[in-house]
């Protein structure tokens, strides 16, 4: 009889590939403003990765917020709140963002605000996503800390579109109505995020990362630190005038333990710009010291921050600025 061979040892494996089950694709995260998208990918990403403010339409880019962990990985795109009002160049740019971020995309999650009565662009979006082929929808009802005063609606409202999509296409239900999930969160207390996290990696498609695993953003530094400052003056400044606000990093050095930044406030008219100073320069200089602490926590490094105010006549209208500021 022949003597068996011993089997030759097998390489051992590079670490990517001997990980099991792998995951990792893309979520779109889509609603109204103020439904709490970018406070629900912070929670869920466990880093600040976008601003957040009780002002309506406060993202204005497409935010990248990538999740990584040994089951894989989950890449948010944080979109801008679809405003139905949207006659504005800049609202206009921040609609097609958020319309177009679904495409191509693993999950979309519709973030629905259920402490307030529906908003009609929750009707607007449902409308949209009843035609969806590809992606799987997850509606997620947030601020569930708060009283429910828009659930039992929203799930009629959904069911409305489905049947009247049906009735008059004759083409049965919605491609993805049967599919849809509905979860009650809160991105303010934490309360189901743990959840959403876990479901939302397991039901990713099984493949390689997207993104190296130690980044939580691939957002421009500049238009990032640019942002975090945008934050500040949409928590201090009211009615129009947040809107009527840009952000330009004009200067970064980054030293080993200390960075020099010099930003431009872009206000669209002069009469702004005392506001966005306040009395004694009261305003400007709140705002440059609630941002540069918040960008030492988020970087690490001690921030040296000067804050110019300038009138940009009517900014907003003015494609090549909106290009620079990554919002067309
Ligand atoms: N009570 C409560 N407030 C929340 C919750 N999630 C977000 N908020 C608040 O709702 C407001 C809007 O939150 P954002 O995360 O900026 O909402 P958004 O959907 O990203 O808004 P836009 O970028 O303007 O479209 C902020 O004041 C948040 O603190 C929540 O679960 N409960
Ligand atoms: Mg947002």
């Amino acid at each position: 009889m022949d003597e068996q061979l011993p089997l030759p040892e097998s390489p051992a494996l590079p670490p990517e590939t001997s990980l099991p089950n792998l995951r990792a694709g893309m979520v779109a995260v889509v609603g109204a403003a103020n439904a709490g998208k970018s406070s629900l990918i912070n929670a869920l990403t466990g880093e600040k990765v976008s601003i957040v403010s009780p002002v309506a339409q406060t993202t204005r880019n497409l935010v990248r917020a990538i999740l990584t962990e040994e089951r894989g990985q989950v890449v948010f795109l944080d979109t801008p709140g679809v405003h139905s009002h949207g006659k504005k160049q800049l609202n206009q740019h921040m609609n097609k963002m958020a319309r177009t971020s679904t495409e191509g995309v693993d999950v979309v999650m519709l973030i629905i605000d259920r402490s307030v009565k529906p908003a009609l662009e929750v009707d607007g979006w449902m409308r949209r996503l009843s035609g969806e082929k590809e992606a799987s929808l997850l509606f997620i009802l947030n601020k569930c800390d708060q009283p429910d005063r828009a659930g039992a609606d929203l799930k009629a409202l959904w069911q409305h579109i489905c049947d009247e999509k049906k009735r008059d296409t004759g083409i049965p239900a919605c491609p993805s109505s049967e599919r849809v999930e509905w979860r009650e969160v809160s991105a303010e207390t934490g309360e189901g995020v743990d959840e959403l996290r876990s479901e939302l990696l397991l039901s990713m498609p099984e493949g390689p990362l997207l993104f190296p695993e130690d980044i939580v953003s691939d957002f421009p530094r500049k238009l990032a630190i640019g942002d975090v400052i945008r934050e500040k003056f949409f928590h201090r400044l009211h009615q129009e005038l947040p809107h009527s606000i840009a952000v330009w990093v004009e200067y970064l050095q980054e030293q080993d333990k200390k960075w020099i930044i010099e930003a431009h406030v872009y206000v669209r008219q002069n009469s702004q710009k005392g506001m966005v100073i306040g009395s004694k320069g009261r305003v400007l200089k709140a705002v440059r010291s609630e941002a540069a602490r918040d960008l030492h926590d988020i970087y690490g490094v001690e921030i040296k921050l000067t804050l110019l105010v300038k009138v940009v006549k009517d900014w907003d209208k003015n494609f090549w600025i909106l290009r620079k500021l990554g919002y067309a």
